[in-house]
């Protein structure tokens, strides 16, 4: 059985980043990938290791179910869902935490990076944090699961957790690999491009958000942070502000990267910007116009987030079970 896990947290106003390192393969993997099944959800349990206000919770996760649906999920293809709508989540994230080690867990690189931008204290859900995710991901024997490269480190340990599970307690599950694209799996900050764009950066002309009209985007992409040589060429050491942009093109475009740096080669920054940002604003405005629909057809999206809650619970549970009795857990 193949499957295919991956889910984003509702913790803001998607990126432009979020679209192409994230939801575009989504999109690609359930159109072109052979599989069994594929679950996508929304990782509110997640979202919620950082403070968040409750109602600005919930309307992030409504927001992020009519985006995947915007952006070309197909309920039919796809299992979408709500984490905390499917208990089991918890559950095998807190059996998984007493195979984790508190040093591995201090290690990881976001836990570092977020930690330090907490005002009112660390929470320990920040820390258990991904070991809540290699739960999402054992949870359904995932063997694949499309993410960016930053959650590159998050699947290491999901592997070595798997691995130690199936060492301590026998074979059970499967140990996943992680699907990065190519070009889009980090895009970086407009204003610093060695900082990855991100949707909790509180700078907003460091990112696009996918809700962004028309006129932000040009203003962002006009402002966006570059160089003084005047060569478009994709250098990112040398040049990141420039190759950020390349990459940005090709992927929106569909365009590779050679070809870009042969159409623009000697034309200025100026013009390169405005077909930058020209083919955001083609790749934009029609998942914008039917994010709108969606989002205020509140039965359809209710429908199908139950139903996607009921079809993951089915197989969450049996997997669960099957964990637990490993573990000496379950009496019958
Ligand atoms: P936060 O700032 O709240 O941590 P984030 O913008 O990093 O959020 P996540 O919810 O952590 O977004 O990530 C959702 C998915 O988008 C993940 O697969 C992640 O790897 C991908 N992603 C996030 N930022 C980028 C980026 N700049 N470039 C490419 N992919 C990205
Ligand atoms: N940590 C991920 C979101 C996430 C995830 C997952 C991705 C939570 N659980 C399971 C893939 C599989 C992030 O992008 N910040």
């Amino acid at each position: 059985m193949k499957t295919i896990v991956s889910g984003i947290q509702p913790s803001g106003r998607l990126t432009l980043g979020n679209y192409l390192g994230a939801i575009k393969n989504f999109v690609n993997i359930q159109e072109n990938m052979e599989y069994d099944a594929f679950f996508v959800f929304i990782a509110d349990l997640h979202a919620i290791t950082v403070p968040k206000e409750p109602l600005l919770l919930r309307q992030s996760v409504r927001k992020l179910a009519a985006l995947y649906l915007a952006c070309g999920l197909n309920p039919e293809k796809v299992t979408l869902f709500i984490q905390s709508e499917v208990h089991e989540h918890a559950e095998l994230g807190y059996l998984l935490q007493t195979i984790s080690y508190i040093g591995e867990l201090e290690r990881m690189t976001q836990y570092k990076d977020k930690k330090i931008k907490q005002v009112d204290g660390v929470s320990s859900a920040l820390l258990t944090y991904p070991v809540l995710m290699a739960g999402d991901i054992l949870l359904y024997n995932a063997s694949y699961v499309p993410v960016g490269q930053d959650q590159k480190q998050h699947l290491e340990l999901t592997k070595i957790l798997a691995d130690r599970f199936n060492y301590r307690f026998g074979e059970t599950f499967i140990t996943p690999e992680p699907l990065i694209t190519k070009i889009g799996a980090k895009i970086m900050s407009l204003q610093d491009p060695t900082k990855k764009m991100s949707k909790s950066d509180p700078l907003e002309k460091a990112s696009i958000y996918l809700d962004d009209n028309e006129a932000a985007i040009r203003k962002k992409i006009a402002s966006a942070i570059t160089d003084s040589d005047g060569k478009i060429k994709f250098d990112p050491i040398n040049k990141p502000g420039i190759s950020n942009l390349l990459s940005i093109m090709s992927c929106c475009a569909n365009k590779p990267i050679e070809e870009l740096e042969k159409a623009y080669d000697g034309k200025g920054y100026g013009v390169f910007k405005q077909a930058v940002a020209d083919s955001i604003v083609s790749l934009l405005v029609p998942i914008q116009e039917k994010y709108e629909a969606i989002l205020n057809n509140k039965e359809l999206l209710d429908k199908i987030l139950d139903d996607g809650a009921i079809k993951a619970s089915y197989f969450a549970k049996k997997n669960l079970n099957k964990v637990k009795k490993r573990m000496g857990l379950l009496r019958k």
